[in-house]
């Protein structure tokens, strides 16, 4: 019988082959796919969040536990789609103008498709007029901004008044290593997160 506890245990591990071949065996069971992703996949990636947040496990750990998730994902995606299963929330997330910077995104971005968001992901160097019309299509909940350089933590700022000046309904985050609470505060952001597996916390909240 598909052990579940096994599949997230496999994720941990960044053991790719293992988290393929237990969810194609629990799909084959005809295990529900959503008990598969919840209790399987986004199980496994919450433990190595919270592993990651306590310094136990770091970087190199959590991108090799993200690209086994992916892989497992991929083959339960279309099952997921006819199941109709929702996503936790969408996001839209960027580096915005002038910075070219994007491990600490990528991270943030498969950290939150881990904890079963759907996001869309506009890459590095992102005009605020990028961060709109994307916006725009894909009317995520929470749009987030990263930059690394303090040279670019301006166009956080122009990139939040823009989005609002377009009309864009959403919760606007910010994160990057020299982004602060503070700044968030003065910048009128929704929310800051120092790393990125508390940014998973910072946007279920924001989406509740
Ligand atoms: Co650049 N770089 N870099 N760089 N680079 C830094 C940032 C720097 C601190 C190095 C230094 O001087 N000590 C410095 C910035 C100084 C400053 O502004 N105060 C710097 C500089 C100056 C530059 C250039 C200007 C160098 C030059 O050309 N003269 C240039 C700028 C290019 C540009 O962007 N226009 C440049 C270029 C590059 C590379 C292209 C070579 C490369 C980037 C490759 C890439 O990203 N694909 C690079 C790198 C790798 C770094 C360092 C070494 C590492 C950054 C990194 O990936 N950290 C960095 C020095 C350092 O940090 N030690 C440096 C790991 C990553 C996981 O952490 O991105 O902080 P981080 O993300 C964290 C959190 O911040 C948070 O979660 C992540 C995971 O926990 N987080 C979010 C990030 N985004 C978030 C968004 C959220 C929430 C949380 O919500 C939306």
């Amino acid at each position: 019988m598909a052990d579940l506890n096994a599949l997230a245990e496999a994720v941990t591990r960044g053991d790719q082959n293992a988290a393929v071949e237990m969810t194609k065996a629990a799909l084959a069971e005809g295990v529900e796919v959503k008990k598969i992703l919840d209790e399987g996949l986004i199980g496994g990636m919450n433990i190595i969040a919270e592993r990651w947040k306590r310094n136990d496990v770091y970087i190199p750990e959590v991108l090799i536990a993200a690209r086994a998730m992916k892989s497992a994902t991929e083959l339960i995606e279309p099952e997921l789609v006819k199941a109709g299963v929702e996503p936790a929330g969408k996001c839209l997330i960027g580096t915005v103008q002038g910075d070219l910077h994007d491990i600490g995104k990528n991270l943030v971005v498969m950290m939150l498709k881990g904890a079963g968001f759907n996001v869309v992901d506009i890459g590095v160097d992102a005009a605020p007029e990028k961060f709109i019309e994307q916006a725009k299509s894909a009317k995520p909940q929470v749009v987030g901004m990263s930059a690394l350089l303090t040279t670019t933590m301006p166009a956080m700022e122009k990139t939040i008044k823009a989005l609002k000046a377009a009309g864009v309904k959403a919760k606007f985050i910010i994160g990057g290593a020299p982004v602060t609470q503070g700044y968030a505060d003065k910048i009128g952001a929704d929310g800051y997160s120092p790393d990125a597996a508390s940014a998973i916390d910072l946007v279920k909240g924001l989406v509740a």
